[in-house]
């Protein structure tokens, strides 16, 4: 059996068998029609785009019937068989608001028949939006801003919130683009309303530990970032928006301090050890914007000034803090820029002992008793030592000599003070031989310490009283008196 669209052919000799051929028809099912238009989607045209329809009839699978279209707007009626239609609207001059029909027929070949058909509307106008900005500066709390001009200044490190809601008067969805290029830059899209919260900093044109050392010392310009709104309707009608963030500086300088022994960087994890000088740098420091000598510097090294409110140009690099003793110190750096923005830094710094038994400073004598002949004395001395060794020492005057005592050795919370004490009863006048004698432990050297002259004993007669008499006994009353009546009123 051949078929035809409009019938069907039946060859007897092909099918040798001797019997009756039936066939049964059916009714006839009209078409179907369809058609997208190409960037459709809505029922809105741009007068400056063509138009591109597909269209397709469905019949039986013999044949499908050929799409016949029909337009009609403000323009000549358009006729067209075929499965794709192009009419090119974009030299039409078609004005806002001005409506094109389009219809699609499928005819089968008894005459059923379906169509398609699509109305759009001419839209030239560009949508419309509101943006609204709000700021917080880490607390939380936000403040609305609502610029003067274009401009939005923040400090550094301000979070902005921004909503932005879009309206078409054509009804479309329309579609909101958001583009900044702080720190490399972000995109945001969204449809009638975009909310991005955002922070933004200084950029890399300012100072800071991106630059090498000698680099951060120059004065900048503020950070300009853009921050552009491009909202567009549903056939390519746009409007633009254009901000500029200009991040301002409202922090003091950035204090960046290296502390150094004797002209070496340490290591934050390496041992300060005492003996070395001590040194402060501070060049790594720098200002966002402004020029690093136009900065105030004040340096307290335990509670002493080194430096109050000098100009960083008037600061030698780097600054000694004098000989490193063990314990622990404070270095408080504060600093200004121009403008005032105060930055504060406390170092803390503990400096461990050197090794050995090291003093800082020759021992000290006190006195208890009248010293003249033949009275009887009890002479202290008192030996700092700053070592992380310990040793013994006695203290001697001719052959009489103190019990031995033990030299406490330093710690990283600072100098040990021991202390040795003679009796004696001095039996002849003039300076009093005096020597302290002592070795590291285990098994030093014995050296001694020549105290003579620090005593001068008299023969008890006030015919001639040396001054450093005069001084000692001062001492020595004073501390009687305490000793004896005390120095508080209820004794
Ligand atoms: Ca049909
Ligand atoms: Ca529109
Ligand atoms: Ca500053």
């Amino acid at each position: 059996m051949t078929p035809s669209p409009s019938g069907f052919t039946v060859d007897r000799s092909s099918s040798p068998v001797a019997s009756d051929i039936r066939i049964s028809l059916d009714t006839n099912v009209p078409p179907s029609a369809s058609a997208v238009r190409q960037g459709g989607g809505s029922t809105t045209i741009s007068p400056h785009s063509d138009i591109h329809l597909a269209g397709l009839c469905e019949d039986n699978s013999l044949a499908n019937p050929m799409p016949e279209w029909v337009v009609e707007g403000p323009f000549e009626k358009i006729e067209y068989t075929g499965n794709i239609l192009e009419i090119q609207t974009s030299s039409m001059e078609l004005e806002h608001g001005e409506q094109v029909f389009f219809s699609m027929k499928c005819t089968d070949a008894h005459g059923a028949n379906a169509s398609w058909t699509q109305i759009v509307t001419v839209d030239s106008a560009p949508p419309t939006f509101s943006i609204s900005f709000q700021a917080s500066v880490g607390t939380g709390l936000w403040n609305d801003i609502q610029p003067d001009s274009n401009t939005i200044p923040l400090p550094s490190g301000t979070v902005l919130r921004s909503v932005i809601e879009a309206y078409d008067q054509e009804g479309d969805p329309v579609r909101i683009y958001l583009e900044s290029n702080r720190s490399g830059g972000f995109t945001r899209t969204g449809t009638d309303v975009l909310e991005i919260t955002e922070a933004f900093y200084h950029g890399q044109s300012t100072n800071g530990p991106h630059r090498d050392p000698d680099d951060r010392h120059s004065q900048r310009e503020p950070t300009n970032w853009f921050f552009s709104v491009d909202v567009q309707d549903s056939v390519g009608n746009n409007v633009v928006g254009n901000w500029t963030i200009v991040v301002l500086d409202d922090e003091g300088p950035v204090i960046v301090p290296e502390i150094m022994l004797s002209g070496v960087p340490v290591e934050s994890s390496t041992r300060l050890v005492a003996g070395q000088e001590i040194q402060l740098n501070i060049s790594g420091s720098y200002d966002r914007i402004d020029a690093l000598d136009t900065t105030l510097w004040t340096i307290v090294f335990d509670g002493n000034y080194v430096h109050e409110m000098t100009p960083y140009s008037d600061i030698s690099d780097p600054i000694s803090l004098g000989e490193a003793h063990p314990g622990n110190h404070v270095i408080r750096i504060v600093s200004w820029d121009p403008s005032g923005h105060e930055s504060v830094l406390e170092v803390p710094i503990e400096i461990e002992p050197a090794e050995g038994v090291i003093f800082s400073s020759s021992p000290t004598i006190e006195v208890s008793g009248d010293i003249g002949l033949n009275n009887p004395l009890v002479i202290t001395a008192s030996i700092n030592n700053e070592g992380s060794g310990s040793g013994s020492a006695r203290l001697c005057s001719g052959a009489i000599c103190s019990p031995e005592g033990i030299i406490v050795p330093a710690t990283s919370t600072g100098p040990a003070v021991s202390r040795i004490s003679l009796a004696i009863t001095p039996d002849s006048v003039g300076d009093l031989d005096l020597k302290l004698i002592w070795f590291q432990l285990p098994g030093g050297d014995e050296e001694t310490i020549d105290l003579t002259g620090n005593i001068t004993v008299r023969d008890n007669l006030p015919d001639w009283i040396p001054p450093t008499f005069v001084s000692m006994a001062i001492v020595a009353l004073s501390y009687a008196a305490i000793r004896r009546w005390g120095d508080s009123p209820d004794q």
